[in-house]
């Protein structure tokens, strides 16, 4: 947690000061909470509600090495698709930073990681979402308030809050962690029953506030070594509820959502995908392996998600894996196969 001392200290002059005739106040909050080894990624806008004056901005300060947005979409405005944008414009629909959000106009960062900040300006009254783009149950509330009203928090109030929040999120080992074995292993064996051979890629769990949602993931494959024996087959399971992981065999494929490599896959009648490796030189990439979205009503359901991956190893060796999409955190593998 960043604490900008000086500012901090401006905000709480000015956010305990109900006057109208204050100058615009200056805000501070942070985009994320990670844990030393960049392992456990608290996915939230922290604090994610805040109470500001019309004509106040708030900077965000980007604290972790995965990538999210400080997005501000209109009401009713449909989710962009990767890459994220501010829709309609032309991609990227990055805003610049400094831009001014009075719901009229989609503001957007664009996705940044640690080390950055991005202020928006509030110039006009009302209830504003706070969504990041990249994942999909990060969510939070500007309220911005007429400058005749008083506002219920200070800076150093929400400094706290957010430093408690970010701390809570890092620290739940209810469900499992790389740290913990509870859940792990029981997971681990029920899918060791199924498969044999059972790897879990990811956990992770959603939890709420009044002002939005927040998701602690894990960005780990639960056992990084597995040793087996030729014939053998591996199964990874993501038991995420929103984070999408690969498992990659070989180099980076350009497409990473979608499978591909120098072996064909089967369909197994479970559904999940399922290749043969042969060779230290086979490329296999998972695609995306993640959960679909929440049900919803009103709309159709979600069809079942692809969060199942396996692969039978058929020579002896050593075989290194990523998830393509998190190895920057430390997210990898291997495969050791006995003769
Ligand atoms: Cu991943």
């Amino acid at each position: 947690m960043k604490l900008h001392v000086a500012t901090a200290l401006l905000g709480l002059a000015i956010g305990t000061t109900a006057s109208p005739l204050v100058h615009a106040a200056q805000w501070h909050a942070t985009v994320g909470a990670q844990s030393h080894d960049m392992g456990r990624q608290a996915m939230a806008f922290l604090p994610n509600e805040i109470w500001i004056h019309a004509g106040d901005s708030i900077t965000w300060t980007f604290d972790v090495d995965e990538i999210h947005t400080v997005t501000f979409l209109i009401a009713g405005e449909v989710r962009p698709p990767f890459p994220v944008g501010c829709p309609p414009g032309p991609p990227p629909g990055i805003t610049p930073d400094g831009s001014s959000f009075d719901g009229t106009h989609c503001v957007n960062t664009g996705p940044l990681v640690k080390g950055h900040t991005y202020t928006v300006n509030f110039p006009s009254t009302g209830n504003f979402k706070l969504v990041c783009l990249v994942h999909g149950d990060m969510t939070g509330t500007v309220h911005v308030l007429d400058p005749s009203l008083p506002l219920p928090h200070n800076q150093a109030f929400y400094d706290e809050q957010a430093a408690d929040a970010g701390r809570d999120l890092l620290a739940d080992v209810d469900h499992g962690s790389d740290h913990d074995d509870g859940d792990r292993t029981q997971n681990s064996s029920d899918h060791k029953q199924a498969s044999g051979h059972g790897v879990i890629a990811g956990i992770g769990e959603v939890s709420a506030t009044a002002g939005g949602h927040r998701t602690l993931s894990v960005m780990r494959f639960m056992h990084d070594k597995s040793v087996i024996h030729v014939g053998d087959t591996v199964e990874w399971n993501n038991a995420d509820p929103i984070t999408p992981h690969t498992i990659t065999f070989g180099p980076e494929p350009t497409d990473l959502i979608h499978p591909s490599g120098s072996v064909p896959f089967a369909t197994d009648a479970d559904g999940a995908l399922h290749a043969s490796i042969s060779s230290l030189s086979d490329n296999v990439h998972s695609g995306f392996i993640v959960a679909e979205p929440q049900e919803r009503t009103g709309l159709a359901q979600a069809p079942l998600g692809h969060t199942r991956f396996r692969v039978t190893f058929t020579h002896a060796g050593t075989y290194p894996y990523k998830c393509a999409l998190h190895d920057n955190l430390g997210m990898m593998g291997q495969v050791v196969v006995k003769p």
